[in-house]
């Protein structure tokens, strides 16, 4: 809890076309198959998304088993560590580490030292002419940051492979402090997003949130955006996207 917030007081926000979601009013729920965790659903079809955002805290003798169904995901570790099984193959995983784990998919998430997950869950949408993508996983340090849009103080990683098999993108965002996003995009497709260090002031819609390290953000689609990074160190988030497919 939060205790430098005023009595009655939040910077949550929950609007038909984005919201903002601070550490200080999560609330845990419960997940089938995740045992001794933590749970909190961060952005779900209960607030107008059309994709779920979980941030799971695996206990130490904690473990998510079962099998994905109808839903992919991307598994991002915030921190900690932990073991994977999935689809019969071992894992480890670490902060920075991720895993797609692909809709039908078995999985089994284990041995937890303090590990934070952070779920990015999608139904998957079949594409005619693209095979189902397999399992992958990977660590965000090994790749690269692309300048955005031809600026090297806005870095973008793009963690999925970039083809139409995959109807999702995970990429993480990183600006200097006071770079900004070049300009206020809309567009059709929806966000989920997880402040992951730094801060900045956030234009979602036609409001200006300051936002900080732990906070969520969910734009639906056409919701104007924009951020700026601001203070002494650099601001960066990872976030879903939904690509590729008709609407
Ligand atoms: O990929 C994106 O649409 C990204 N530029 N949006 C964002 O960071 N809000
Ligand atoms: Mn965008």
């Amino acid at each position: 809890m939060n205790t430098n917030q005023l009595f009655g007081h939040t910077r949550d926000v929950v609007k038909s076309r984005y919201a903002l979601r601070t550490p200080a009013g999560f609330v845990a729920s419960c997940l089938p198959g995740w045992r001794n965790c933590l749970v909190i659903a961060q952005i779900s079809p209960g607030m107008g998304a059309h994709f779920c955002q979980f941030q799971i805290d695996v206990q130490p003798n904690g473990e998510g088993r079962g099998n994905s169904g109808e839903n992919e995901w991307v598994v991002y570790v915030v921190k900690g560590k932990c073991a994977a099984n999935l689809g019969g193959t071992k894992h480890k995983l670490a902060a920075g580490g991720f895993a797609y784990v692909p809709a039908q998919t078995d999985f089994y998430f284990y041995q937890s030292s303090g590990a934070q997950l952070l779920i990015f869950q999608k139904k998957y949408q079949a594409l005619a002419g693209w095979e189902k993508p397999g399992v992958l996983v990977g660590e965000a340090a090994a790749i690269a940051g692309q300048p955005f849009l031809g600026n090297k103080d806005a870095r973008l990683q793009v963690l999925l492979p970039d083809n139409p098999s995959f109807d999702m993108a995970v990429n993480i965002f990183t600006y200097q402090p006071g770079a900004t996003l070049p300009f206020v995009e809309t567009h059709v497709m929806e966000h989920g997003l997880l402040m992951l260090a730094g801060q900045g002031i956030y234009r979602l819609d036609a409001d200006w949130h300051p936002v900080q390290a732990g906070d969520v953000i969910w734009m639906g689609p056409y919701c104007p955006q924009w951020f700026v990074a601001m203070g002494a160190t650099a601001a960066s988030y990872i976030y879903y996207k939904d690509v590729n497919r008709a609407l």
